[in-house]
């Protein structure tokens, strides 16, 4: 018998979908809310590579899922399109001189054939690509709104600039070097230079991105990470005053932010941010020539390089003096570029004795360390400075602080702020890590924003019946050499009338959008892709959203999502969406790796392409494969010899597809192994634990080619449990069986409990000891099947992510143990 014809297969199918539009997803109303998913992917950025092996796999397990739901009575929304604004694109252009446009669409036109060759049950009428003006005419919207607000303003910040690009770069487009900050392209040196740009105040709803975190069915990592980029930290801001030098104006006073107010007496020294501007007035005379041969060299130097604990601490003594309030010390003032001017004040008080930084510069430079704070467990309390060897970071309780002595940190925190604040010298506060969001790009392929700046000085929005405002054609995509957009060379686009005034004159805003403005909402368009009125129909947002599962790679952990979810709380706010969250539970794929478990990468040669696995293998088995390569939110390599035996399972599918059926009931032990799995199968595809539901349907398919016999009662519930794996495959051995439709619709085979029951105990699964999670398995699972069933429970998972595993003990029909580092 010939090998199982995917080629055949495989497109007619994907030909029936499309012409049938099998997927096209619709608002009915008899689905109860519970009823309905949506179930989105991160869409790719259609860069010139194609698709990798690492989209199919996250496409994929979304696709089993949905094909899963709707066998299950689901109405699910499953869409995909296109990020196609971005630099790859425009630095092509002016390599080749392409329009980006037309690069952008060819590299669309690729994914979406590579896509479909893979079977995926996208409703394609519900297509967007980011670059289209009818969609990014909303992505224009929203920043007006955000500017209505006040959320949108310009500033002049200081933006890393390369002389010899012309260009303004990104923080991700510089690289540290030995001899200070480089562009990534053609490693020239940059600097940083003061630009106007336009920022959105993301700030202004840190606290709602942080409490909204708390409900979402997220990775504990993520959320982590979230939480560390908004970066709350509670304090207090004290100032201090100058001390009268002729040098100093004593009108003048430092104030500074802190998280430890409690270690105000242990203030020996201030430190300034070289770009403060008190620097400038404080310097004496003396000390002037140094303080600006430092603060030259700190404009060459990275956030990064400049926070990293482990460097070397520099920096210059100013001169001047400050008083500590609380016991009237004269305390010296210096620069150094360990404090960051964009952070709390830009100035700090430095604790010597509990500060690890100001410990390390207390020591370069010798300046006193008096110890303030002691451990509250009573181990021995340091008192002299001179003694300590690392600076003691804990909270304990207060010594050396006066009339607070004996007090616990916190409680000492809170006597100390109401003091400050009694003396006018200070106040609690609240800081963020979190900064405004750099909105612009001196760009050219990114959406226009539509605003323009008038005669008058005024900058008036377009009205919105004016939007889209389109990109105009240009001769060159070259950045202008003076940190505008190439935008800026087009005269009439950039003159125009002033939309306040009319017959005054005005110039368009140059910059654009930076690349992630367009995936701040596609998943709202895709709701409702065509309606020309408005972004989305509110009462079509309200049937699908909020967005169930999201699935994309970790990459996106902080910047994609953050911003994603800013935007969709404004839009929240102005009543376009009803939930605060976009996406209620998010999945991270695990990275493919090349064979041999490094990272594929064109240098080692070992890059994958989906084109060829589908050519060779199907799509069939490309899916099958990368879904049983391991757990989906675990990194795994690539492996050929896995990839052949998929494709034989399929083939050996096939195969038993093709014999004669017999209308006989099965004997008794293989109807329990097809209810076992068919109840496998169920659940794990519900929890996304696909490989070992495949692995229950190749033990499924072993037992039942045993038999000299080929059961209809076995085989078509089997096809149907699957098809949401396989999907051409089953389609076509569906139709063998004599039906006319489509299985996508058919109900998802329903198991009997009581044949499954025999022989079941309950394991638990453990962690260092400790009982972390269990599972009902087979009781004649060997050790192997055992750890494979711990080591794919979602919990314990968790636990073992980033430890060593030093120890698996397994005790069949009782337990797992991982011991762990
Ligand atoms: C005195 C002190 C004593 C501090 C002590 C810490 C420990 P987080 O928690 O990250 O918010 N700091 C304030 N502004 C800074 C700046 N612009 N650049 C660098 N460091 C800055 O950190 C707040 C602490 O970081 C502040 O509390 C301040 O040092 C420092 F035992 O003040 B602390």
């Amino acid at each position: 018998m010939s090998a199982y014809p995917f080629k055949e297969i495989e497109p007619k199918w994907q030909q029936y979908w499309l012409q049938n539009k099998t997927f096209k997803a619709k608002e009915d109303p008899s689905f109860p809310p519970e009823k309905r998913r949506y179930v989105l992917d991160m869409f790719p950025y259609p860069s010139a590579a194609g698709l990798h092996v690492g989209h199919p796999e996250g496409y994929t397990a979304t696709d089993i899922y949905c094909r899963f739901l709707r066998m299950q009575g689901y109405n699910v929304l499953h869409p995909m399109g296109f990020d196609s604004f971005g630099l790859a694109a425009e630095t092509y252009a002016i390599q080749n001189g392409t329009h980006p446009r037309t690069s952008t669409e060819q590299n669309i036109d690729r994914f979406r054939e590579q896509i479909r060759s893979l079977g995926f049950s996208y409703d394609w009428d519900r297509e967007v690509s980011t670059h289209k003006p009818d969609y990014y005419r909303w992505t224009q919207w929203i920043f007006l709104k955000l500017y209505e607000r006040g959320l949108a303003y310009m500033a002049e910040i200081p933006m890393w600039y390369c002389e010899a690009l012309g260009t303004v770069l990104a923080n991700e487009e510089v690289i540290t070097t030995p001899d200070g900050p480089r562009s990534e392209r053609g490693n020239h040196p940059v600097e940083r230079r003061p630009l106007r740009q336009w920022m959105l105040r993301i700030t202004a709803y840190a606290d709602r991105l942080l409490e909204g975190l708390d409900d979402l069915d997220w990775p504990e990592s993520i959320k982590a990470m979230q939480r560390n980029w908004i970066g709350r930290s509670e304090g207090a801001n004290v100032r201090f005053q100058l001390v009268d030098t002729a040098a100093a104006d004593t009108q003048d006073d430092i104030e500074v932010f802190t998280t430890r107010p409690d270690t105000l007496f242990g203030a020996t020294y201030m430190v300034l941010a070289p770009e403060h501007p008190l620097v400038d007035r404080i310097t004496t005379t003396e000390q002037r020539a140094q303080v600006d041969r430092y603060i030259e060299l700190a404009r060459t130097k990275s956030d990064l390089e400049r926070t990293d604990l482990a460097k070397e601490k520099t920096g210059v003594f100013t001169g001047a003096y400050a008083v500590n309030p609380v016991n009237g010390a004269h305390i010296p003032i210096w620069i150094s570029d360990y404090i960051l001017l964009s952070y709390g004040t830009g100035a700090i008080m430095a604790v010597p004795a509990h500060d690890t930084r100001d410990f390390e510069f207390a020591r370069t430079f010798d300046l006193p360390i008096t110890p303030v704070v002691a451990p509250a467990d009573g181990g021995a309390a340091v008192t002299d400075g001179s003694e300590m060897t690392e600076a003691f970071t804990d909270e304990g309780i207060a010594i050396n602080s006066g009339q607070f002595n004996g007090m616990p940190t916190a409680e000492f925190k809170q006597a100390i702020t109401a003091w400050l604040a009694e003396q006018g010298l200070g106040s609690h506060a609240v800081n963020y890590k979190l900064r405004d969001w750099i909105f612009s790009r001196q760009r050219y392929w990114g959406e226009p924003i539509p605003l323009v700046h008038c005669e008058d000085g005024s900058i008036q929005p377009l009205p919105e019946d004016q939007l889209p405002l389109t990109l105009p054609e240009v001769e060159t995509y070259k950045p202008t050499g003076t940190g505008e957009s190439p935008l800026a060379n087009v005269a009439e686009w950039v003159n125009t009338g002033c939309p306040a005034e009319p017959g005054k004159q005005g110039t368009r805003e140059t910059n654009t959008m930076p690349q992630w403005a367009g995936s701040c909402w596609y998943f709202l368009r895709y709701i409702d892709p065509h309606n020309t009125e408005q972004l989305v129909d509110p009462e079509k947002a309200a049937y699908w959203m909020p967005v169930d599962l999201y699935v994309g790679g970790a990459e996106h952990a902080v910047l994609h999502l953050l911003y994603a979810r800013f935007w969709h709380k404004v839009l929240f706010d102005l009543g376009v969406v009803h939930t605060e969250e976009p996406f209620t539970r998010l999945v991270n794929q695990g990275m493919i790796l090349g064979e041999g478990g490094v990272k594929m990468s064109k240098s080692l040669g070992n890059v994958i392409n989906p084109d060829d696995i589908v050519a060779e293998f199907g799509a069939d088995a490309m899916r099958v494969y990368e879904m049983f390569m391991g757990p989906l939110r675990q990194s795994k390599p690539w492996n050929t010899q896995g990839l052949s035996g998929v494709y034989r399972f399929l083939d050996r599918v096939w195969k038993l597809g093709q014999r004669s059926l017999s209308d006989a009931q099965p004997p008794e032990a293989l109807q329990r192994t097809l209810h076992k799995t068919i109840r496998k199968v169920a659940r794990d595809t519900e929890n996304l634990d696909f490989n070992t539901a495949i692995s229950q349907m190749m033990i499924f398919i072993n037992e039942i080619s045993k038999e000299n016999t080929h059961y209809r009662q076995l085989w078509e519930p089997f096809v149907l449990v699957l098809a949401p794996y396989a999907p051409h495959l089953a389609e076509e051995l569906w139709q063998q069986l004599g039906h006319t439709e489509t299985l996508a619709y058919e109900s998802f085979p329903i198991w009997d409990e009581e044949l499954c029951r025999d022989n079941e105990v309950e394991v638990v699964f453990q962690v260092n000891g400790k009982v972390r999670d269990k599972a009902v398995l087979p009781a004649d699972s060997d050790k192997q099947a055992l750890e494979a069933a711990a080591r794919a429970s979602e919990k314990i998972q968790g636990y073992l992510d980033g430890k060593t595993v030093v120890k698996v003990i397994a005790v069949p029909r009782k337990l797992v143990n991982f011991v762990i580092r």
